[in-house]
């Protein structure tokens, strides 16, 4: 039988997960998203088209692929609505090839305002959180609370609605945050009546029987393993498992029917948000990344921090997921570079390290090596061997640490700027 591969991000999201999905799909029958919602933002680019998904799954410029999104994911309907419209727009017809499960959870206008008024209410500890609503959706499905998409097909939707979002408004009121939800609601019931036109599915059953069949199927998951709520740097978080086991909650799956586990990562490190980052250069390197690599966050628009690759953070993520293929994007980004550093351990309270402490927000030292910079503009590379030595050094070096073989490199943001290793 068939497996389920899964496609994540090893850092703090935004490692290029969504043009590599979008490479890899023509190898695949369906593409599942299993967690988080539309904090996420998937960029894609192919034939001068440049595209951000949120909840849709990146398999959707593939016609004849089918795109699930799993019980694991939040939705937004106003942002799914804006989605499938602006998809409409670029000769995507959904219809045949989106299916939405009646197990995922809704965002209500009032869990973004609960989203707002929290972090209002944290002031400098504030998460920096996309603010769409992800934690108060997620608080809602763990307290018991929540509304499903099965529910919208429901007699009594409206009034399940009503009971959430008077309940929303109390803790609205004991933040003494001003709040104007009625104002998204009609837009938000619109997305409501779109999602219906939808297949609403049972999506363990659907994925179950899809490997039964000899199906293919990769399942994409979003942000990144340092943002998991179990293992990231907690609470500086998410609210989902964004780790390769998040797949089997988020679709259904057993984990002994989960395949090749594609772990991407950047060449450097970016985090955006609050929360510790070891490796952040706060100088004019990080300000060079930032502008040659275009770091600016995919849903929000804010500026990404920046920092040197760090591989305590990555051998950890690579070891949380049994990790067993990598994929390196963003390499190009360095190629300027006369010096590249990787953190090979941390010095924590004068003691070295190659362990994630248990709270990274203390003071943390990294240990850097060195490599020397390529200097060439590898954008146009088709192959392995074409690749400049220092390259190379620097691949096999983190292939060496971390026990993984690289096998995709992006020099790129275009889907032609892709290289497979054979
Ligand atoms: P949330 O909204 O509650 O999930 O935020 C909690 C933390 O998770 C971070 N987070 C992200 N980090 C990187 N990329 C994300 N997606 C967008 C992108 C973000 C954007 O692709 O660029 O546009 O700003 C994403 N989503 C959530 C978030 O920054 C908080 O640190
Ligand atoms: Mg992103």
């Amino acid at each position: 039988m068939n497996k389920v591969d899964i496609l994540l991000g090893l850092q703090w999201g935004d490692e290029g997960k969504g043009k590599v999905v979008d490479v890899l799909t023509p190898n695949y029958d369906v593409i599942a998203r299993f967690q988080g919602g539309p904090n996420a933002g998937h960029s894609l680019e192919f034939n001068n088209i440049k595209h951000v998904l949120h909840t849709i799954p990146s398999g959707v410029f593939h016609p004849g692929c089918i795109n699930v999104i799993g019980n694991g994911v939040v939705i937004d309907p106003i942002i799914l609505a804006e989605e499938i419209h602006s998809l409409e727009k670029l000769g995507v017809n959904l219809k045949k090839t989106l299916k939405i499960s009646k197990k995922a959870h809704l965002i209500l206008p009032s869990h973004r305002e609960l989203d707002a008024a929290s972090e209002a209410a944290k002031g400098k500890g504030k998460i920096g959180s996309t603010l769409k609503g992800i934690g108060p959706t997620y608080m809602d499905k763990t307290g018991r609370n929540g509304l499903r998409v099965g529910d919208i097909l429901l007699d009594n939707f409206k009034e399940k609605y009503n009971f959430l979002k008077n309940k929303h408004k109390e803790i609205l009121r004991q933040y003494n945050y001003q709040s104007d939800i009625e104002k998204h609601e009609d837009e938000w019931f619109k997305g409501i009546d779109l999602i219906r036109e939808y297949e609403l599915i049972d999506s363990e059953y659907e994925i179950n029987s899809c490997l039964e069949q000899g199906k293919k199927i990769l399942a994409e998951g979003a942000q990144g393993s340092l943002l998991d709520i179990d293992f990231g740097s907690y609470p500086f978080v998410t609210s989902s498992n964004t780790i390769c086991a998040g797949a089997c909650t988020g679709l259904g799956i057993s984990p002994h029917k989960v395949g090749e586990v594609f772990g991407i990562f950047k060449a450097y490190c970016t985090r955006v948000g609050s929360g510790p980052f070891p490796t952040e250069l706060h100088d004019e390197t990080g300000e060079k990344i930032r502008k040659i690599g275009a770091e600016f966050g995919a849903t929000t628009g804010r500026p990404r921090r920046c920092g040197w690759l760090d591989l305590v953070a990555l051998k950890y993520a690579v070891m949380i997921n049994g990790v067993t293929q990598l994929i390196m994007t963003k390499s190009d980004v360095l190629s300027p570079f006369e010096t590249i550093k990787v953190a090979v351990a941390y010095k924590v309270n004068g003691k070295e390290t190659d362990r994630l402490p248990f709270d990274i927000s203390i003071p943390v030292e990294p240990i850097y090596k060195e490599f020397k910079g390529w200097k060439t503009d590898i954008s146009g590379f088709k192959s392995f061997d074409d690749l400049p030595d220092e390259l190379l050094a620097y691949i096999r070096f983190i292939e060496k640490e971390t026990g993984v073989p690289i096998k995709i490199i992006s020099v790129g943001p275009n889907r032609d700027e892709t290289i497979v290793s054979d």
